[in-house]
C-alpha cells in the first residue's frame, strides 16, 4: 500500500498557484499560436542566462545528495540532470542563433537576477538536501507541465516553437521529473516538521519566481 505523498497534498492545497506557474498567459499564447515572437525571443535569451546559473545549483544538489542522502540511487538521477544540462546549453546557443539573438549581449532582467539569487542561496551548505531537492523538482516540474501543455491534444503551437516545447514536454523529461518527485517525497516523508515547513515555503517561492520569470516576456505582448 502506497501512502499519498507530501507533494501531492501540496499540489492540491496550492493548486491555483501551481496553475498560475504552469498555465501562464505566455504558455497559453504558445499553445493557441497567438504568441508574439519578440516575447518568445526575450524568454529564450533570459532562460539561457537562467540555465547557466542552474548548472552550479544542480551540482550543489549533487553534493548534498552525496553527503546527506540515505539512498545511493539519488546521485545517479541528479548526475543525469547535470549531464543533460551540457546539451541544453548547446541547444540554447543553436536556437538563439536561429532567431538572430546574440547571447553575449543579453542583459539579465530583474526577475531573472532575483531567481538566480534564489538558486545561489540554495547552494549554501546550510540548506538541507530535502529543501534543495524539493526546489530542484518544482523548478523542473513547472517547465515540464508548461511545455507539455503546448504539445498536447488540440494545441496550435507554431511549427518553429515545437522543438522548444518538446525539449521540456517530452516523455523522458516527464519521467525524470517523476524521479525527482519520488526522491523529494521520500525525503519529505521522513523530514521534521520544521524541515517540512521550510520545503513547503520553498515550493511556494519557486512557483512565485516562475510566474515572475514568465511575466518578464509580457512587456513584448
Ligand atoms: C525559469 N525554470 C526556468 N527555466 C528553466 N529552464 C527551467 C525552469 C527548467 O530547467
Amino acid at each position: 500500500e502506497k501512502k499519498i505523498g507530501v507533494i501531492e497534498t501540496w499540489l492540491r492545497k496550492h493548486r491555483l498557484l501551481f496553475q498560475g506557474a504552469t498555465r501562464h498567459p505566455l504558455i497559453l499564447s504558445i499553445r493557441d499560436g497567438s504568441i508574439n515572437i519578440a516575447s518568445f525571443k526575450s524568454w529564450l535569451a533570459q532562460d539561457y542566462l537562467f540555465v547557466r546559473a542552474f548548472v552550479p545549483f544542480v551540482a550543489s544538489v549533487l553534493i548534498k545528495a552525496w553527503k546527506e542522502s540515505d539512498e545511493s540511487g539519488d546521485m545517479e538521477v541528479i548526475l543525469g540532470g547535470v549531464a543533460s544540462l551540457e546539451d541544453e546549453l548547446s541547444w540554447f546557443k543553436r536556437e538563439s542563433s536561429k532567431w538572430g539573438i546574440s547571447l553575449s549581449e543579453v542583459v539579465p532582467q530583474q526577475a531573472n537576477k532575483k531567481y538566480c539569487g534564489l538558486l545561489e542561496s540554495l547552494m549554501s551548505p546550510d540548506v538541507e538536501y530535502t529543501v534543495a531537492i524539493t526546489a530542484f523538482w518544482v523548478i523542473e516540474a513547472v517547465y515540464q507541465e508548461s511545455f507539455a501543455h503546448c504539445i498536447g491534444e488540440g494545441s496550435k503551437t507554431p511549427q518553429e516553437l515545437k522543438e522548444t516545447c518538446e525539449r521540456w514536454g517530452n516523455e523522458a523529461f516527464a519521467k525524470y521529473c517523476q524521479s525527482l518527485q519520488n526522491i523529494a517525497n521520500r525525503r519529505l516523508q521522513n523530514a521534521s516538521d520544521e524541515e517540512l515547513k521550510k520545503a513547503e515555503v520553498m515550493f511556494l517561492n519557486v512557483l512565485e519566481y516562475e510566474v515572475d520569470f514568465w511575466n518578464m516576456s509580457r512587456g513584448n505582448v
